[in-house]
Parts: structure tokens; sequence; C-alpha cells
């Protein structure tokens, strides 16, 4: 208080249009920020840029950090405690700047300082590009759990790929997505510190070589190709005002200087700097596919190079500090962030075996106990399965691990199970013959690891009923559930600060650390004044993102960098959207599990609806969809078109416009995500049950205040048992009626000609009425519909259509609905990222917080 109240009385004193003349604090975070702004980036104040005053304060924050986490390092050396390494291929962390100045709190300080560099903070924070290194909710779970563990005191380190390119910038050019690099690293990232001394070697291609050693023993010596370097860059990532702050490691590969020096020699010297370059694309860009495995070349190596650094460096710190091997699962665990880097496995073997001189029996016992594997997904093209030829030829001396690891393991499996041929060939960590032999990654995880586990009840019960069954039964301890959660620090302390007031107010800010803390909340839900200022404020967040929208839409062709709304794509200049309307929204990538389309069609149900009645007393809805399709998945991008067309139909028809809006907004993403949870009032979660394995983004929109309308997938069913049937919309069947419908041979056609409303909106989409100029673009979908449609869409349709009508209906009654929506925050705390992360370190890790 004192420091923040000085750092006041000094800000005070400044004029900043007085430039270097002026009076400058000398103390606390102004000081610092004028310094920085002077020192660092080379500006007097009075002449930066919005953007140099972010760097400076940015600068003079991270000052901060690197106090706190060589604090942090220190306790952790001196307790011994064991840390947590987070191996991850994306970490979707978003913007950086309002996140550490609310977990250092430093907002009134962070003002003062601003306001000596002569801007608002507000500014500021709009003026940071987001880290999009994630494709979604795999990538910003770890970002979330990074922030819980940071806030618990757990020792955590999370290691990834600095990409130069995160994920993709979505255009919508006439109704359709349009891919656009993010150069998200151009004006530099005054978040993170380069350590060059620290970089590591790693290695591709090559062969192996045998030969018995003087001692009879076998001695193995991995001859590589090629050699690259890993370059780490490291990130701070704070706790909620507790000191403690941990390092996010993000590697950037450097081709290696003394490498092709037969080029060289031979004086072509560009052959050698084209072969640098090459080296240098594996840390170029994130794979943006977000459910089916990729199978290229150069995404293996993304995993190995980032797993091979991570595991140098974990395994060197460990020797540094004093261990032995032998000891490593004592004060390390490390944790593998779905199968993606799996390569771990082989890896640590090679190191304790070849590097370490240790034998089979021992390397392979210090390995399960180090690993942990999270699966997040049931999709079968979801798994990941490396063609034996690819990874040998990248990998050879991991190619000869993964045999021997799987022989030993297939030699107990016949031992349990004599001559159960089938058992073991579902089993083996390979499949197929031959030319078309593949590594099951998921297996080879799992046999490598002392912990599997899903991300949902639902989805871990799958596992072990399908997806894992054998290995269930071989090993019924090993796969368990912990359910995902998310960090209420971002997603609502920081995202919807006026709510968050209003909770604070009522119970105090314990539930900042503690989420279970909002239970207190239940009973005020039958206070009329409270429920007052609740709805207020929910009109509030919708009115800023409709005025954003609608800014965005009939503002500047081009919106400046940074900002991250983007114009909706169904929002003509001039329309504004009726915020006193429902606001309901899907946000999430598009696919076809995700069942967009069933929302499409709805829709579309009650456009006709309308079109039938248009003097009909109506609840008016505004519908939100937004997200990204992978750039190859044809179908999800038919989607977007067809959102954009029906947007466009709708907005083009004054009887239906005042009643139903659809606006697909572009570019969705971290910061995108952080105005809309506030801003809604139903959360569309709507998979076909069985698909989803968790869902994150169910989470934050009911911890927003938004009402739910979901099927009983992922952790709908969760938040179902938690908030109370009464107080969510879930439709649809359930997983074992969807599983029973498919086996009794679903016939889709059936539906279509049983209901005479999905007849005619599936006719109307069949038509080419929504795209004149190209009326056959519809024919393919329609008709995939009618002959398969895989996710069931129209086995649901009829009772999608009644679970929405009640919600219209209990909108009308804002006093009901704001009770319901205080239930359900209410009921919210145990979907915090901090209960997620205590049962992994609890339950998995065997990890205590730093005392
Ligand atoms: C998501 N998976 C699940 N995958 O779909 C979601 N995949 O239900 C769950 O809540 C979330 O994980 C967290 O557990 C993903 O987001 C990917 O992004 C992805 C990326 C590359 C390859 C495969």
């Amino acid at each position: 208080k004192t420091r923040q109240q000085s750092d006041k009385q000094r800000a005070e004193q400044v004029d900043p249009r007085a430039g270097a003349s002026a009076v400058t604090p000398s103390t606390g975070l102004a000081a610092d920020c004028v310094e920085a702004l002077r020192l660092a980036v080379g500006r007097e104040p009075d002449a930066a840029t919005a953007y140099e005053r972010y760097l400076a304060l940015a600068t003079a924050i991270r000052g901060r950090q690197l106090g706190a986490w060589l604090d942090t390092e220190s306790r952790r050396r001196q307790a011994g405690t064991k840390r947590v390494h987070y191996l991850s291929l994306e970490f979707l962390v978003g913007r950086s700047l309002q996140n550490a100045v609310l977990n250092l709190d430093l907002e009134d300080a962070a003002r003062d300082g601003v306001h000596a560099l002569g801007v608002v903070l507000e500014d500021l924070y709009e003026a940071e590009h987001d880290a999009a290194l994630g494709n979604g909710g795999l990538g910003r779970l770890a970002a979330c759990f990074l922030d819980a563990l940071a806030t618990q005191g757990y020792p955590a380190v999370g290691h990834g790929i600095r990409y130069e390119y995160g994920m993709f910038r979505q255009e919508i050019r006439d109704g359709a997505q349009v891919e656009r690099p993010d150069n998200w690293l151009y004006r530099g990232n005054p978040w993170e510190l380069s350590r060059p001394d620290e970089r590591v070697q790693v290695h591709f291609g090559g062969h192996v070589e045998y030969a018995t050693d003087a001692g009879g023993g076998l001695s193995v010596r991995w001859l590589p190709a090629a050699s690259l370097w890993a370059v780490p860059y490291i990130t701070l990532v704070p706790g909620w005002r507790n000191g403690v702050s941990n390092p996010l490691v993000l590697w950037e590969a450097v081709s290696g200087d003394d490498f092709n020096l037969a080029y060289f020699n031979d004086g072509d010297y560009i052959r050698a700097v084209e072969d640098q370059a090459r080296d240098e694309t594996i840390s170029k860009v994130l794979y943006p596919g977000d459910a089916s495995a990729a199978g290229k070349a150069l995404r293996l190596k993304q995993q190995y190079f980032f797993v091979a650094a991570a595991l140098a460096r974990i395994l060197n710190e460990h020797l540094a500090e004093g261990g032995a091997p032998a000891t490593l699962p004592e004060r390390v665990a490390i944790h593998l962030n779905d199968t993606h880097p799996v390569v771990a496995v082989p890896e640590l073997m090679r190191l304790l075996l070849d590097v370490h001189g240790l034998g089979w029996d021992a390397a392979w016992d210090i390995t399960t106990r180090t690993f942990a594997y999270t699966n997040h997904t049931l999709m079968p093209e979801a798994l990941e399965r490396w063609d034996v030829g690819l990874f040998g030829s990248l990998l050879p001396r991991h190619l000869d691990l993964c045999n021997e690891i799987n022989r030993r393991f297939l030699d107990e499996v016949a031992r349990r199970w004599p001559g159960d041929a089938g058992r073991i060939e579902r089993l083996s960590i390979f499949e197929g013959f031959g030319a078309d032999q593949r590594i099951r990654m998921a297996n080879l995880a799992i046999v490598g690891s002392h912990s599997v586990n899903g991300v949902a009840e639902l989805h871990s019960a799958l596992l072990k009923r399908d997806l894992f069954s054998d290995f269930h039964t071989l090993w019924p301890d090993k796969l368990r559930n912990v359910t995902n959660g998310v960090t209420q620090r971002r997603w609502l302390r920081q995202a919807n600060p006026a709510l968050a007031r209003l909770i604070t107010d009522a119970i105090g800010e314990r539930w900042v650390t503690d989420l279970e803390a909002l239970a207190e909340l239940a009973p005020l839900a039958d206070d009329a004044a409270f429920r007052e200022a609740w709805w207020d404020i929910k009109r509030l967040n919708v009115r800023v993102l409709a005025h954003q929208l609608a800014a965005a839409a009939g503002g500047p062709a081009s919106v400046p960098s940074g900002v991250p709304t983007g114009a909706p794509a169904g929002a003509p200049k001039g329309v504004a959207l009726d915020p006193d309307s429902l606001f309901d929204v899907q946000v999430k990538r598009i696919h076809e599990y995700k069942r967009q389309l069933m929302n499409l069609l709805r829709v579309l149900a009650q456009y006709l609806r309308i079109k039938d009645a248009p003097n009909g007393d109506w609840t008016p809805r505004t519908v939100l969809m937004a997200g990204k399709a992978a750039p190859g998945y044809w179908a999800a991008k038919q989607i977007i078109r067809l959102a954009c067309d029906i947007g466009r139909c709708i907005d083009t028809d004054p009887q239906v416009r005042p009643w139903l809006r659809l606006v697909f907004v572009p570019n969705y993403g971290v910061s995108l995500a952080e105005r809309i949870f506030p801003a809604s009032d139903l959360s569309e979660q709507i998979s076909t049950a069985g698909t989803e394995a968790s869902g994150t983004g169910n989470m934050k929109f009911a911890l927003n205040g938004a009402l739910t309308i979901g099927t009983l997938d992922g952790a709908n069913i969760e938040i179902a048992e938690a908030v109370g049937r009464e107080n969510i919309f879930i439709f649809g069947l359930t997983e074992p009626e969807v599983a029973a419908l498919r086996n009794s041979g679903y016939r889709p056609r059936d539906f279509y000609e049983g209901n005479a409303e999905l007849r005619r909106v599936l006719d109307l989409v069949a038509s080419g009425a929504l795209s004149p100029g190209d009326p056959d673009r519809y024919a393919g979908l329609v008709h995939e519909l009618l002959a398969y449609d895989p996710y069931l869409v129209l086995a649901d349709f009829a009772d999608y259509l009644e679970a929405q009508d009640a919600a219209a209906d209990c909108f009308r009654d804002p006093q009901r609905w704001t009770a319901m929506a205080i239930r359900n925050v209410a009921a919210m705390g145990r979907f915090s990222s901090d209960r997620s992360v205590r049962d992994y370190a609890e339950g998995i890790w065997g990890m205590a917080p730093l005392t």
C-alpha cells in the first residue's frame, strides 16, 4: 500500500508533455517504466508510441518476475521439493500484460506508471499481440494449468516450442475462411528471456552401431546424420499474489554452426546456408490441425526436437543439483500432454542407457516412474500412429528402443495370456506389417507411464471401456480421471471485472484462489436486488461486446493489429446488434462432432417460423458463432460458409432481423474469448454424446453466468450434476443411446421424413436459395447428412429445438433466468484448474507445494 501510494504521489509530479525535462518519479514501478522507456526501448516519454509504452511497462514488470523466479528457485532447491515438467506441443497463453499486472497486484502502480508515460493502462493491454501457440482446448488447458500451478506454489516448468508463427489469423472473405500468417514476434516479445548459453544439441537421422566392448557388454553408438541447436526462451508465469514465478521454456531451432563443413570446403557456401535455413523450419510454425494426426516428417521433427531439448535440460539440472539418475523419479515428474511428446519415453531410455550406462531394468523403472500421460480425445483419426519407415529414418536408435520396449512388454502379456494372439495384436506398440507398419504412440505412452488419465468422468470411463480396454484389464490401477478446469483468475477476475467485483463485494475475494467459495453465492439467487445488479452487469457486458463487434464491422477496412475483435461476417455496416436480445453463443474449433451444423439448422428453423408468423411474439436472439477450421478440413470450412450465408440472408430480411441474427465473428482466440464469455447468455455445448472429451469453454461460460444448453457429453455431465438439472437445458441422446442407435443401424432419412420442420430446413439448404450465385454449394453437405450423418444431427434435432424453446421462454423472465445464472456460478467451484492440478499433484505426480 505505502509503495503504491508513493508511486501515485510521484507520478502526480510528472507532466508527460514536458518530456525529458519533466520531474520523473524516482522509485517504484512508475520510475521503472520511465527508465525502461528511455534505457531499454530508447525513447523519450513524449515521443513513444503506444507499443513502445507497452514494451516499457512489460519490461519493468518482467524485472519483478525475474526476482520472484530466483526466489522460487532457491526455495525449491533448499527444500528439495519435487518439480513437475509439463511437456506440451501447445501453450495457448494469449496476452500476458494484464495477467501479470493482476497476479502481481500491480494495478494501481501500473496505472500510475503509465500515467507517467502519458497513456491509459487499457490501451497498453490492447497493444499486446496474443501468444497463440496452440489450437484450442488442449493448448489453453496447458496455459490454465501453468497459472494454477504457480498460484498454488507448485514448482513446475512448461516445455514447448517457440513457434515463430502461431495459430493462423482467420479472415472471412466473401463468406469463407482465409488463413493469414500470425507473425506474432515481429515487434519483439518483452516477456521472454533468451538463454543462448543454455542451448542444447539435438540430433537426427544416421544409423546405430552396435559393438561388444572390452568387458563383453554391448556398446551402442548413434551416429546421427544431422544436428541442430535448441535455444531456450524463458517466459515467467506468475502465481496470484504469492511471490511465486515458474518458467515456461519454449525452444527455438537454430542450425548448427559447425555443420556441413563439406559444402563450405567445396566452395558451395550458398548450399550450406540453405541447409541451415531448413533446420530452422522446425520451430517455424504451429500445425493448425486440432484433431487429425498430421503424419508429416516436420511434425515428428518438432516433437523430437523439443522433447530432446527438454529432457537434456531436466536431466542436467537434476544432476547439477546433486541428483543421480536413479533418484530422478523422487525429484522430477514429467507429464505428457497427449501423445505429441511421447517420444520422450524412448529418449529418456536412450539417455539412461547410452549416455549414463544404466542397465535396462533400472532405466525402465526410472522411466515409467517418471512419466504420466493425459489423453484428450477418443476420435480415432486424432490418434498418432507414426510410419515406422519415417520414424526409423529420423530416429533410428529410438526405433530400436521401441522394438525392445515392445518385445519385453509383449512377453509379459504372453505370460499372462498364453496364446492370446488377438490380445497381443491389440496391445502391441506396433501395428501392421512391412511398409505399412506403424507405431501407436498412445500404446507407447501407456506402457511407458505409471499413470494414464482422461479429462472428464465420461471420457475416462470410455477410455477404460473402449479405446484402452485391454490396457485397463492388464493394469486396472493405471487409468484414472482428472476432470479439466479453468483458471478463474483470467476467465472471471480479469475477463469480467464488473461481475468479479459484484461477487467479491458479496462474499469476499477468497474465490480468486479457492473457487469453492463461490458456493456462498447460492442464497443470493433469491435476493432481488442482487439479481438486478447481476442482470445489469450482463447487459452492460453484452452492450460493450455488441458495440465492439459493430465498430469492427463498420470501422476501417483493416482493423489495427492487436485489436482482437474482427469484423463480424454476418453484420453489414450499420446493422447494430440488439443488446437486450438473448446472446446465444457457440465458440470453439469448427468440427463435425461439435455440431455447429445442428446449431445452424435450428437458426434456419427459427427463421422459417418467424417468416410464417412475422407478427408473432418471438424472443429476440443474437446467435454468435466463432471458431477456426483446420485449413484442409473441407467440411468444417463449408460450415463457416453456411454460417455466413445464413447470417447474410437474415440480415437482409427486415421481417426477421428484429427477432433473429446470426453473426460469425472472425478470428476466435484467447483475447476475443475474454470478451465473449462475459457477454453471453446461453452457452452452446451440443456435441454428440461420447465425442467431446471434456470441453473447457463450457466451464468458462458457466463461470461468467451463461446458462448451458447441452448434451450429456464430456464435462457437461459434471456441470449438470453440479448446478442441478433445473438450472441447465439438457437435451439429446445419451452416450449409451447414441451407441445403441448406431448399432441398430442409424437411418438419418427416417428423421428427415418424420419431421416436417427438419424437412423444410434441409430442403431450404439444398435448394440453393442461401447461396444464389452458387446454388449447388450445399448439395453435398445435405446429401451426407441424409445418407450418413455420423454425428446424429438429425436424430437430436427435434429435442434440441425443444430445449431452445425452453431457453427462450425462460429468458423472458429475467428474474428466473438470473437466479439460474447465479446458481450456476455458485456451483462452479470444482471446475477450477486449481482443483485439477491439485488432483494431478497429489494423485499422480506425488508432489507438495513449496512451504
Ligand atoms: C481438446 N483437444 C478436447 N486437441 O477436444 C476437449 N489435437 O474436449 C478438451 O476439453 C481439451 O482438449 C482439453 O482436454 C484438443 O484441443 C487439440 O487441440 C489437438 C492439437 C493437435 C493435435 C491433436
